[in-house]
């Protein structure tokens, strides 16, 4: 297949051009427990980005469809930019093992919407074990938060381990559920080595600012 040599090498995975030729969106799939800030952190890029990217979005629930349900009521992006894939199953499955239904969404809005800049892909919360296929996304991120104790760094697992981004979030409750910020900063660095992690409370004002600045510098690389 004809490549113009000035796009950087193809992530091992996915293909960066579309079928038609051009250079398709960044895909970035957002894992991590259930509960922890997937979607406040999805929600919270969508109002940060949406001025300045034409981004969408792929949620993932087992049962519902309450995760793209919440965006829409919450009118974070047009409705067509958002889409819910109910997956039936285990999340892990339909993000790492079968992704075709996501697959398929995440296309079906490029082809619909034009050239997108972004797509977020939200996961079913899950717990530590899960990640996403390099087939569907091109970065992940893995939030985690504070409440269930200042042990799930050390905990490990691919998430925490692997992820592109690590994001703990809820650091307004931390004094609430005596989670020290220091011994989770250390354990993630001991787990993660160079990889980066952000500390975040999505329920104050421009928290999401540490994880838009992570997400701008990787669509920088990606469109360079
Ligand atoms: N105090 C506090 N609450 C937060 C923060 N971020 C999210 N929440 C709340 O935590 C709850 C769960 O947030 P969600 O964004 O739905 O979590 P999720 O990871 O998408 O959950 P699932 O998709 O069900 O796995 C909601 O009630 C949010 O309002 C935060 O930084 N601080
Ligand atoms: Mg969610």
């Amino acid at each position: 297949m004809h490549r113009d040599h000035d796009l950087p090498a193809p992530l091992p995975g996915a293909e960066p051009l579309g079928s038609d030729g051009n250079r398709r969106a960044l895909r970035i799939g957002l894992g991590g427990p259930v509960g922890s800030g997937k979607t406040a952190t999805v929600a919270a890029l969508c109002r940060e980005l949406r001025d300045e990217l034409s981004l969408a979005v792929v949620t993932n629930d087992i049962y519902t469809t309450e995760d793209a349900e919440f965006l829409l009521r919450n009118a974070v992006l047009p409705p067509e930019r958002i889409t819910a894939v109910e997956t039936g199953c285990c999340p892990h499955t339909a993000i790492r093992d079968d992704i075709s239904a996501n697959l398929e969404a995440v296309e079906d809005l490029e082809h619909q919407l034009g050239p997108l800049d972004l797509v977020l892909v939200e996961s079913g919360g899950d717990n530590l074990t899960a990640t996403f296929s390099k087939g569907l996304v091109d970065f992940q991120i893995f939030v985690i938060d504070v409440s269930g104790g200042d042990k799930i760094p050390r905990k490990g697992g691919p998430g925490v381990s692997t992820s592109d981004l690590l994001v703990i979030n809820k650091t307004d409750l931390a004094p609430l559920v005596g989670a020290d910020l220091a011994v989770m900063d250390r354990d993630a660095k001991l787990q993660r080595g160079s990889l980066p992690v952000v500390f975040c409370s999505l329920a104050t004002e421009g928290g999401v600012a540490p994880i838009a600045g992570w997400v701008r510098a990787r669509l920088l690389e990606w469109t360079a």
